[in-house]
């Protein structure tokens, strides 16, 4: 089992099966009135916003990839989707944000969607969910090129570089950031966390990266071990 998440503890409403079937259901329906719907109410109850997420909207998103995947639904039915996903998600993180711990982590961290890839759903959860935890995040934004990443972390003397990729075509991109890095001397300066669907541990191993996170809690807790490794 997972442990709580950090960013909404003090929440300790569990969400019933029900309402997570009926959340699942309305990202596939692409009803993004009615999930927002939804969430504010769950959310009202007291219920721990992140077990929604990853228990109800996230299981309905994934869903309509596999339909998508499967030629059973097509570009304007997984753009009605993404759009309710959004919808719900925004919600989600002003939920976090209202959450957020007292507790100051010390942290500057850098977060990007790489170029050539415009998903930021997950992104923005990560980043929604570090900031609750009391990090320090600079948002970039998605399809961000390597380069500005880069500069941004440098200007902003950033710890951590986080980057987050959902196709595999452009996974390439968090190695060439290794490679860059090298290539200006700057990889001993920062540690790097790579995130994104199909990326793997051993894919973060590969390229070089100090590590990987499977999801937003996990990105928490890695980013809380890259700083103490640094100190
Ligand atoms: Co697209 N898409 N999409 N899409 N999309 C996928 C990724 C796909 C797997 C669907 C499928 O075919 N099954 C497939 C990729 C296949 C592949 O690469 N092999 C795909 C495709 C093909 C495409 C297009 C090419 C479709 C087309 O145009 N023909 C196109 C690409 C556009 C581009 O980027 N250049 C496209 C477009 C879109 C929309 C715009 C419609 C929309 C995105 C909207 C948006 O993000 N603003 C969309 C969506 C919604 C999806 C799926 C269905 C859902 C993604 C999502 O939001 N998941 C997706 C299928 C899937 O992934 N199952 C799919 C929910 C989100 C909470 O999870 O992003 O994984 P995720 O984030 C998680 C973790 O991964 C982790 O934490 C997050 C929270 O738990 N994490 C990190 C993520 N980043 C992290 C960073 C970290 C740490 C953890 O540290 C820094």
């Amino acid at each position: 089992m997972r442990p709580p998440p950090s960013g909404s503890e003090g929440r300790c409403g569990m969400v019933a099966k029900e309402t997570l079937e009926e959340a699942a259901r309305l990202i596939l329906a692409q009803d993004a009135e009615k999930a927002a719907e939804l969430a504010r109410r769950v959310i009202g109850e007291g219920s721990d916003p992140l077990e929604l997420m990853n228990g109800g909207f996230i299981p309905g998103i994934n869903q309509v990839g596999e339909l998508f995947n499967r030629g059973e639904l097509f570009l304007p039915q997984l753009m009605g989707a993404a759009n309710a996903m959004k919808a719900v998600t925004d919600i989600v993180n002003e939920a976090l944000a209202a959450a957020a711990q007292p507790r100051k982590e010390t942290g500057t961290i850098v977060v990007a969607t790489v170029k050539g890839d415009i998903h930021d759903i997950g992104k923005c959860i990560v980043v929604a969910l570090l900031r609750a935890n009391g990090f320090s995040v600079h948002d970039l934004g998605r399809d961000v090129e390597t380069d500005k990443i880069i500069d941004a972390a440098v200007k902003l003397n950033a710890d951590i570089i986080g980057t987050s990729t959902l196709l595999t075509t452009t996974m390439f991109r968090q190695k060439e950031l290794e490679d860059a890095l090298k290539k200006a001397n700057l990889r001993q300066r920062f540690r790097t966390i790579v995130g994104g669907a199909p990326v793997t541990p051993r894919w973060a191993a590969k390229i070089g990266a100090d590590a990987y996170a499977e999801d937003a809690q996990e990105g928490v807790r890695k980013t809380r071990d890259l700083m103490l490794s640094k100190s």
